[in-house]
């Protein structure tokens, strides 16, 4: 009854014992051990990485913005070269798209017929970064078509093509989430084994939450039913039907509460002069992975008019809003008529 935490673990499952025994995934199990076997070694450099940062010092800006007009910080080019760095030996992952690449990067030797593609943000919620706050690395894993060159359009296929999705969050401890399309399952990092340890398997998300996260500062920039919707959770008197807000900055960070406990993420879009409300979250690398990891749990990921699973990419860093969690309070944003 008294176990030493440190204990707790003895005898535990490790993520390549699981994955070798994982069946009903639709990537065959050796594929999906090879990929995983380069995510946990990215995992755990920068989960190392992120823990002595305050040893070090602030990571900072670089000084330059990336392809997306936002100022870089040092942290996110390094966790884009542990990326590169991890799918040069990578076989069979043989490109790869990231929050921080104009364009996609191919290496030419790991790619025989059978190949695949990552698509990553490498520090989700960078803002974070300098302050201790929690982060993480969004991924997901589509099919490379037979034959293929160095086009993407086999890439730029719908969310529900990915074969793998998933994400690590950095926090008080380190976490690795991750389906392979047979459920969601949770490991830790155990720091003292080096070893991600199964916490918990085939996690479902409560239908119902009453947590919300969301930049609420940005509202008078939504349209007028994303402001409603807003009204609505907020205007709630009585304790047992109200919502508490939670926002941490980090994507992954505030989704990972609403698998567990259940509830809505928002990032509704803002609407530009006489335009149409333009979202903030990029489709390929942060809102379709963790759509797919929704769904897998019994949640839901939508724009607010279209699930995200359904939409093909025109391009690689496109963007679109999001409401994801808990399938009541996902329906209950678009019975608002969100997004117009
Ligand atoms: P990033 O990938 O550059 O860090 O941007 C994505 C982040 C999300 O993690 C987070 O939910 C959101 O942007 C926060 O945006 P804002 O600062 O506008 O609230
Ligand atoms: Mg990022």
């Amino acid at each position: 009854a008294n176990a030493l935490a440190g204990e707790q673990m003895a005898g535990g499952t490790t993520l390549t014992r699981h994955i070798m025994t994982k069946r009903g995934t639709a990537i065959p199990v050796a594929d999906l051990a090879l990929i995983m076997e380069r995510i946990e070694l990215i995992a755990k450099r920068i989960a190392r990485e992120l823990a002595a940062a305050g040893l070090s010092g602030e990571h900072g800006y670089t000084g330059e913005t990336n392809v997306q007009g936002e100022q870089v910080k040092k942290l996110d080019q390094w966790g884009n070269q542990v990326f590169l760095d991890a799918f040069e030996q990578g076989y069979p992952v043989c490109s790869l798209i990231s929050e921080e690449m104009d364009e996609p990067h191919h290496y030419s030797v790991n790619c025989p017929d059978n190949s695949y593609c990552v698509l990553y943000d490498p520090i989700d919620g960078s803002s974070n970064t300098d302050v201790n706050g929690s982060l993480g690395t969004i991924f997901a894993v589509k099919k490379r078509a037979p034959g293929h060159s160095h086009g993407i359009e086999d890439i730029l296929v719908p969310g529900t093509q990915q074969l793998i999705a998933g994400y690590i969050l950095y926090g008080p401890a380190a976490q690795l989430i991750y389906t392979a399309g047979a459920g969601v399952d949770i490991f830790t990092l155990d720091r003292t084994l080096g070893e991600f340890i199964l916490w918990k398997e085939n996690v479902k998300m409560p239908a119902h939450g009453s947590v919300y996260a969301v930049n609420q500062a940005n509202a008078g920039k939504w349209n007028e039913g994303a402001r409603k919707f807003l009204a609505h959770i907020t205007s709630r008197k009585d304790k047992r039907t109200s919502y508490s807000l939670r926002y941490c900055g980090a994507f992954a960070a505030d989704f990972h509460r609403f698998l567990l406990e259940g509830g809505i993420y928002l990032y509704p879009g803002e609407v530009a002069e006489g335009g149409k409300a333009k979202g903030k979250l990029r489709l390929m690398y942060e809102l379709a992975p963790l759509s797919m990891i929704a769904e897998q749990a019994g949640g839901r990921g939508t724009t607010g008019k279209k699930r995200i699973l359904e939409i093909a990419a025109t391009g690689i860093h496109e963007r679109h809003p999001i409401y994801i969690g808990s399938a009541e309070e996902v329906a209950l944003a678009e019975s608002f008529n969100v997004e117009g």
